[in-house]
């Protein structure tokens, strides 16, 4: 039955979410059970879902636009680009087992648990996580199993835009000067002023938001036109994502966070409160959500959940 509110919707996206990465993840005789049980402390540890949920509902968005004009397949969407969801929360969860190493951020506390390498070492929480981002290309490569070349076709530029996003042009490349910035590689530590500090972002995590929308309009066979409306909706609610982020880090407690709370301020790191203060933060924010919105509108893809979730990405709490 289709979603009537958003968290209808949000509830409805986790569960098959979760579903679906509880069959995809390998478990023995497949995998030893050390790196399955490591991989699925993080995965099933409490993560919002916010990328997959962005894949489902970039699909579920074309689709209605198409449906418009075809009234049929309804709900076919969602099943195309589940896989694709599932891969992008896998490389999520991987980046987030690796930033918490103490050869990164250094941090104890993840997804309202310790992390990763406090329960299992560092050396099983590094394979977990390469494992997870291995897997991730694995599943795109193999689901939806089908041979019709029109789907095909579609899986490998999803391959493209993920690897993309995920690698050196994109998360890779942003934690690489996320770590020059805090000093933790070699030579001096860089300096990020305002561009800087948009820049590493749109690599860091806007590449993996961006690429999550763009998946899921690519999988439901949006045009050209529609995919990249949505790319820039996606960049649009990626930066407020991350603006809220550095907000969150200052006002929030690491109860509700499920993460240690003031890091940013205690690690010196550049952040949006820092370089703008917390009132500009909040309005460039709330401008980010203004412009995703727009382009919905201009793209015609008003129809769905893209507009609702423009919007609980600022008023999160977590
Ligand atoms: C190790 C290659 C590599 C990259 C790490 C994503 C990342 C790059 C580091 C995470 C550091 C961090 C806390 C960034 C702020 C934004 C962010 C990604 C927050 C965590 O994402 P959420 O809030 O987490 O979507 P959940 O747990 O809800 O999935």
């Amino acid at each position: 039955m289709a979603s009537t509110s958003l968290g209808d919707f949000l509830n409805t996206a986790r569960i098959q979410v979760d579903e679906a990465l509880d069959r995809y993840l390998p478990r023995p005789p497949v995998c030893p059970a050390i790196v399955s049980d490591a991989m699925r402390y993080s995965v099933f540890a409490g993560g919002k879902r916010l990328r997959p949920i962005l894949t489902l509902a970039a699909a579920d968005a074309v689709e209605r636009a198409n449906v418009r004009h075809r009234p049929s397949g309804a709900g076919e969407a969602t099943l195309l680009a589940l896989p694709a969801a599932c891969a992008i929360e896998m490389i999520h969860t991987y980046s987030l087992i690796h930033d918490d190493l103490p050869a990164m951020d250094n941090d104890t506390l993840r997804r309202g648990r310790p992390t990763l390498h406090v329960v299992y070492g560092d050396g099983i929480a590094i394979l977990a996580g390469d494992g997870l981002h291995a897997e991730a290309f694995t599943l795109l490569a193999r689901e939806p199993a089908s041979g019709d070349h029109e789907i095909v076709s579609r899986k490998l530029r999803v391959l493209r835009v993920i690897g993309d996003a995920a690698g050196p042009a994109g998360m890779v490349g942003g934690q690489a000067i996320d770590l020059q910035a805090a000093g933790q590689a070699p030579g001096r530590a860089i300096t990020l002023d305002g561009q800087g500090l948009r820049a590493m972002h749109a690599r860091k995590t806007g590449a993996l938001i961006r690429a999550s929308a763009v998946s899921g309009a690519i999988m439901a066979g949006a045009t050209t036109d529609i995919i990249n409306a949505i790319d820039r909706y996606a960049t649009d609610v990626g930066l407020a994502f991350q603006i809220v982020d550095d907000i969150l880090d200052v006002e929030g407690k690491a109860e509700q966070l499920g993460k240690t709370a003031g890091k940013d301020a205690a690690d010196a790191k550049p952040t949006y409160p820092s370089l703008f203060g917390l009132e500009t933060s909040r309005t460039l924010a709330a401008e980010c959500v203004a412009r995703a919105r727009q382009t919905l509108v201009d793209a015609m893809v008003t129809d769905g959940w893209l507009d609702a979730i423009a919007e609980w990405v600022v008023v999160r709490r977590s």
